[in-house]
């Protein structure tokens, strides 16, 4: 009786827009589509864990399929839709997913940016009210003519933000050159969805896990992404970007990576670094990491258990946690595709084991946050 139902939001949701894949099936290196013979779909290869497997396919020592099957869950609009409703999302800030558009030749990247751009917003407005979007950069384009992008997206009526790799420009997001990007996006006032891609080093994982894949992605996904976040963070936070950026706004993928957890050893590292010290960089005046995640940064929820949730809770609050489920990423391998998927039921169900059903920091973070709290709401 009177009371609205607070709506449910997904703020991490990825899609690969139709001419974003016919780009990745005319390439031969990843990321890139391809097909093989014993495979009845198409496979969409990102990662570099996945090279050497590619190889392996194609010298004939291994059967082993590389990437995962490009399913319309990736690229078709309608089931977008049919997955929000399949899971009770009202709304959906949908991405391009990884990598955006690093790989793309520096010429063609101001027209394929705004062209994915304009894609995204045209999706939006088919479903007016349901989904809002992040752009991808044309990190690669001409420093100034970047610069000059940027602010062009407050004329995309459905972008919110941006979504946005840990390379930057080539050198980190601690890089200098990108201080314009990070000052025109607090301009426009959009939110910056850090995402990961890269992972670390292959030669992290050891000669089992890349030549024998005997551990299929669990490696780079569960632990090398979360850690390529908290490298980038801190580097930003080392950097200064916070401090000179103050009205920035940063939502970090995966929970933060390991941040909530690492920001206490982080802050002991600081206090404890006599080169630092002696530089001056340690005052009183120093905001510490705890700080800039009570300010400026929201984390999604995307982290499967109650306990790195609860860690997410103690570092950045319950006003800046944000629901989120990673599609089309992590489908059901042993159910159908188009029924629930189970790794949205985990991260739903984090979000209720940490704050109690019914609550209203559950509600919050299931959707009020997106949509009152955070720069996603503006209208
Ligand atoms: O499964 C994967 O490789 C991925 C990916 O590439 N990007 C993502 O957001 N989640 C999972």
């Amino acid at each position: 009786t009177g009371t609205t139902k607070q709506k449910v939001v997904d703020v991490h949701t990825h899609m690969y827009p139709p001419e974003y894949i016919s780009l990745l099936k005319s390439r031969s290196s990843i990321p890139m589509v391809r097909t093989f013979s014993n495979a009845p779909e198409p496979r969409l290869i990102l990662l570099n864990a996945e090279v050497d497997l590619v190889a392996a396919m194609e010298s004939g020592s291994s059967s082993t399929l590389p990437g995962r099957p490009l399913t319309s869950h990736y690229s078709d609009l309608a089931q977008k839709i049919h997955f929000m409703d399949t899971h009770g999302i009202d709304i959906s800030v949908i991405s391009l997913a990884n990598p955006w558009l690093d790989f793309v030749p520096s010429a063609d990247a101001i027209p394929i940016a705004t062209s994915i751009a304009k894609e995204f917003d045209d999706m939006c407005s088919s479903h007016p009210g349901r989904l809002f979007f992040f752009a991808a950069l044309p990190l690669t384009a001409p420093l100034d003519s970047l610069n000059a992008w940027v602010p062009q997206l407050k004329k995309a009526k459905y972008c919110r933000g941006v979504i946005l790799g840990t390379s930057g420009l080539g050198k980190g997001l601690d890089d200098p050159e990108l201080l314009p990007v990070f000052e025109a996006l607090e301009t426009a006032g959009l939110m910056i969805f850090l995402h990961p891609h890269y992972g670390l080093p292959n030669e992290v994982w050891g000669p089992r896990a890349t030549s024998n894949n005997e551990y299929g992605h669990v490696l780079p996904l569960a632990l090398g992404f979360p850690m390529e976040t908290t490298i980038a963070v801190t580097r930003m936070y080392l950097a200064g970007v916070f401090d000179r950026f103050k009205s920035l706004r940063m939502l970090l993928a995966h929970s933060g990576g390991t941040l909530p957890f690492l920001a206490g050893r982080i802050e002991s590292c600081i206090l404890h670094d006599g080169h630092l010290v002696k530089e001056g960089k340690v005052g009183p005046s120093r905001r510490t990491i705890w700080e800039v995640l009570k300010e400026q940064i929201y984390l999604d929820a995307v982290i499967y258990s109650e306990v790195g949730l609860k860690t997410a809770l103690q570092a950045s609050g319950a006003d800046r946690l944000m629901f989120g489920t990673d599609h089309p990423f992590f489908p059901p391998l042993t159910s159908d595709e188009q029924g629930e998927w189970e790794s949205v039921g985990l991260n739903a169900e984090a979000v209720t084991r940490a704050l109690g059903s019914g609550t209203q920091e559950e509600a919050a973070v299931m959707g009020g946050n997106a949509v009152v709290r955070s720069p996603l709401g503006r209208s």
